[in-house]
């Protein structure tokens, strides 16, 4: 068990089925470009590891599963790290040729104001039966026949991809070439289909808003990368430029076969998708940091509606930023057979831990924890490491005992917990 009372208390907020929020409105807007989908919105977060990485394919030693990664109930239960984990017994329930599953996810993580250890995730898949071709004479025919059915957009996406790559994207042996050229296109237009409305929508509420940026006057820049996940090949993500960079916002992939032969469906065989939707949220609103989506505030619930057209979220003033550093040593891992120091050695240290600690003190009141310096002492070996932990609240200005008191609980939780020695 590594899951910290702040972590928990977190599961029965359900954000993307709470009224009028941003998170169910952004998801509720993705629904409606899937008409026929069926949608799960109420899956237990509590999954077993089968279910999270085994039925999926993850090797034994993925980075995913370690404990400095993924939040364990015990050893064989986490919180769920993806939606995912939902994928072979959604298949093996084999109600609805496409499903759609939003849900609440959780991951140690860095802190920071796009990175929050509880997110939304919505995963969507879509399968074609080998069995049921219906009037078409080859399923490669089927599924360009419901190509057809997606409506069309007029942006400009980069795609230099082919829809697989013998050593880069590889195509499974179950599928024929033209199987998999209809479901890729079949995949990247229903997706493109999602990021054109939601772009839509908040170019709509920004030009009513009287915003004049990228967003208002140039027109949306998409594209399409190469992507590796264990459970689909080919693979790719795609990335809107958004604030002079590329921001990634979904992963996807065809289907592994063996997941669907071992839900007991092997005749069918498709796509799978899944995307973040505080990501989609924020672009859709121009909501600055992911902390506000936890905010009980009205200044900020108040905002927001799923009746009539999306607006754009106006911030309430910003108060004060208060930064303060703490450097500590780590034992070099030279000296660990000595034994003359007990804290924690450079090897075992991970960062998460660190911004666990930070989490678990201040909670919502720390915005981000950045490392700002470290080097290994000439002579000793031993590792110093400088953090700087930005203190600020969303809601109201912090005093300064407040932020003291905060910052002194930080420094000794991390002698306590992680073994450092303070500088
Ligand atoms: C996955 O979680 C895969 N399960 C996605 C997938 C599903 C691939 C089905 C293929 C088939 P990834 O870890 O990249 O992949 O996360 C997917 C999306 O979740 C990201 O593109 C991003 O939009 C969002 N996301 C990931 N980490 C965070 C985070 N810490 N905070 C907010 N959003 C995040
Ligand atoms: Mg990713």
């Amino acid at each position: 068990m590594n899951t910290p009372s702040t972590i928990l208390s977190a599961i029965p907020r359900r954000l993307h089925l709470q009224k009028d929020h941003p998170i169910a409105v952004t998801r509720e807007l993705i629904e409606s470009r899937f008409p026929d989908y069926k949608c799960h919105n109420t899956l237990c977060p509590v999954v077993t590891v089968e279910q999270n990485f085994d039925s999926l394919g993850f090797p034994a030693d993925h980075i995913g599963r370690s404990r400095t990664d993924t939040y364990y109930l015990n050893r064989n239960t986490v919180l769920r790290t993806h939606t995912s984990a939902h994928q072979a017994d959604t298949f093996r329930a084999n109600e609805s040729a496409g499903y759609l599953i939003s849900a609440d996810v959780y991951r140690r993580d860095a802190i920071d104001r796009s990175h929050y250890p509880v997110f939304h995730q919505m995963e969507g898949a879509r399968t074609w039966d080998r069995n049921s071709l219906g009037t078409s004479k080859t399923i490669a025919e089927q599924i360009w026949a419901d190509v057809a059915k997606i409506p069309s957009h007029f942006i400009n996406v980069e795609d230099p991809n082919p829809p697989f790559h013998p050593e880069r994207n590889p195509l499974q042996e179950s599928h024929s070439a033209e199987e998999v050229e209809a479901m890729v296109v079949h995949l990247k237009r229903s997706l493109e289909d999602v990021v054109v409305a939601i772009f839509n929508a908040a170019k709509t509420a920004a030009a009513a808003a009287g915003e004049k940026t990228a967003l208002t006057e140039e027109p949306l820049k998409v594209r399409w990368v190469e992507a590796y996940f264990p459970f689909t090949s080919p693979s790719w993500e795609l990335e809107v430029f958004w604030k002079d960079d590329w921001l990634e916002v979904l992963g996807c992939g065809i289907v592994k076969q063996d997941i669907l032969n071992n839900a007991g469906v092997p005749s069918r065989l498709g796509w799978a998708f899944g995307l973040g939707l505080e990501r989609i949220a924020m672009l859709l609103y121009s909501i600055p940091d992911i902390r506000l989506f936890w905010s009980t505030d009205t200044r900020f619930l108040s905002q927001f509606s799923s009746a009539g057209p999306i607006q754009r979220f106006v911030p309430f003033s910003k108060y004060p930023a208060c930064f303060k550093d703490v450097s500590f040593w780590l034992r070099s891992s030279s000296s660990a057979a000595g034994g003359h120091s007990r804290n924690v050695s450079a090897h075992d240290f991970h960062e998460n831990d660190v911004m666990e600690v930070a989490r678990d003190v201040s909670g919502d009141l720390v915005e981000d924890v950045r490392l700002v310096d470290e080097f290994v002492h000439p002579r000793t070996g031993r590792k110093s490491m400088c953090y700087r932990t930005n203190y600020r609240s969303l809601e109201r200005t912090l005093t300064n005992e407040e932020t003291n008191e905060l910052h002194e609980r930080f420094r000794q939780q991390l002698v306590e917990k992680l073994g450092v020695e303070l500088r």
